[in-house]
């Protein structure tokens, strides 16, 4: 039985509204998800919830920069401040042939730290992001506490954000502090196996100079997927990280036959790193009825590859990342689980 750490917290960030094929939808990571999440949890006897407790604090500043972290907890305030009626978007980026300096007014921050524009702030956003990755460093203290089955129900989620940018619905990379908090606890390397169907561009950024930390994305092509502007093969690795960072990116209409290759050859690295700990970014935006992905794996593919994890062996912490099949979530969510159990 899996042991779950969840915040009710999760529920202070709603936003209204997502820019997505040019009108303003209703945002596809919404409250809900996480309610699915948790009553299929519990439906099949995953009953154990432990709250957060307040742990990440001390590992932020090994994640994310000081004025990152400062600009997400008084973003909402100076953006009511101005007296806007709506919720905290940015519309203006540092982009090419431009200065990269932090301005002064909150358009400008919003613009300079942000790393797409569908993500609003709001004004329950950082209290909400907080909680999730308390959520993740407090599941991962009770896997280095000998726990072999957590669960860390994460929302919002982490992967997109990088040490200083937002976007693509993530704040604070909940997996990334996850990580280091088992380097904190006495791991010496950690492996993060990123399986949502995004390429995880802030995990890879923060570790990429690093050897004690193998970043390994299983994705869609950045040709044709968000975030677009990483996820690329060829992304290795930079100096002492070299060799230790490994991108998947696979083409639309990807089938579980092809997806499970290359996930064996991620779970063969793994092995060869002999780590301490494992995170996975569990995402299950892979279905092949997710609304904005274009893999093609099917319910029972979810319990497949989560014994393929089981038979790693190794102490294993899942944090929650996206997934917008929303009545189909909690299902293939705990099918992930539920195979992992069933092997290890
Ligand atoms: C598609 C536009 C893409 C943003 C997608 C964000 C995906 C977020 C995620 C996370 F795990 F972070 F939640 N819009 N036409 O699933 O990677
Ligand atoms: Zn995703």
């Amino acid at each position: 039985m899996f042991t779950t750490i969840a915040s009710d917290d999760h529920q202070l960030h709603f936003p209204k509204g997502e820019l997505a094929g040019g009108t303003f939808v209703r945002p596809y990571e919404c409250p809900e998800r996480w309610t699915y999440i948790h009553d299929q949890l519990k439906a099949q006897g995953h009953t154990e919830f432990k709250p957060a407790q307040p742990l990440a604090t001390d590992l932020l500043q090994r994640v994310h920069t000081r004025d990152y972290l400062q600009f997400l907890q008084s973003a909402w305030s100076e953006w009511q401040k101005e007296g806007f009626d709506g919720e905290a978007l940015p519309t203006v980026f540092p982009a090419r042939r431009m200065q990269q300096r932090v301005p002064e007014y909150i358009d400008g921050k919003l613009g300079y730290y942000a790393m797409a524009i569908e993500t609003a702030i709001t004004a329950g956003t950082w209290q909400a992001a907080l909680s999730s990755a308390n959520c993740a460093v407090t599941a991962q203290a009770e896997v280095s506490s000998g726990n072999r089955e957590v669960f860390a129900l994460c929302r919002p989620p982490g992967h997109h954000a990088a040490a200083d940018l937002y976007g693509g619905y993530c704040f604070l990379n909940n997996a990334a502090l996850a990580a280091e908090g088992f380097l904190h606890n006495g791991a010496e390397r950690v492996v993060i196996l990123d399986v949502d169907f995004h390429h995880g561009n802030g995990t890879q950024d923060i570790f990429y100079q690093r050897d004690d930390v193998l970043f390994i994305s299983l994705h869609g092509d950045p040709v044709h997927a968000f975030p677009h502007f990483l996820g690329y093969a060829d992304e290795i690795g930079e100096g002492k990280g070299e060799g230790y960072n490994l991108n998947f990116p696979m083409p639309p209409g990807t089938p579980y036959s092809v997806w499970s290759e290359a996930l064996r050859n991620a779970c063969r690295a793994t092995e060869k790193f002999s780590p301490d700990a494992l995170v996975v970014s569990l995402g299950v935006d892979t279905f092949e009825k997710d609304p904005i992905s274009f893999f093609k794996l099917t319910s029972d593919d979810f319990t497949d590859y989560g014994e393929l994890l089981g038979r790693l062996k190794l102490p294993t912490l899942f944090v929650m990342e996206g997934g917008y099949a929303v009545e189909e979530i909690g299902v293939n969510t705990v099918n992930v689980l539920n195979g992992f159990s069933a092997v290890s």
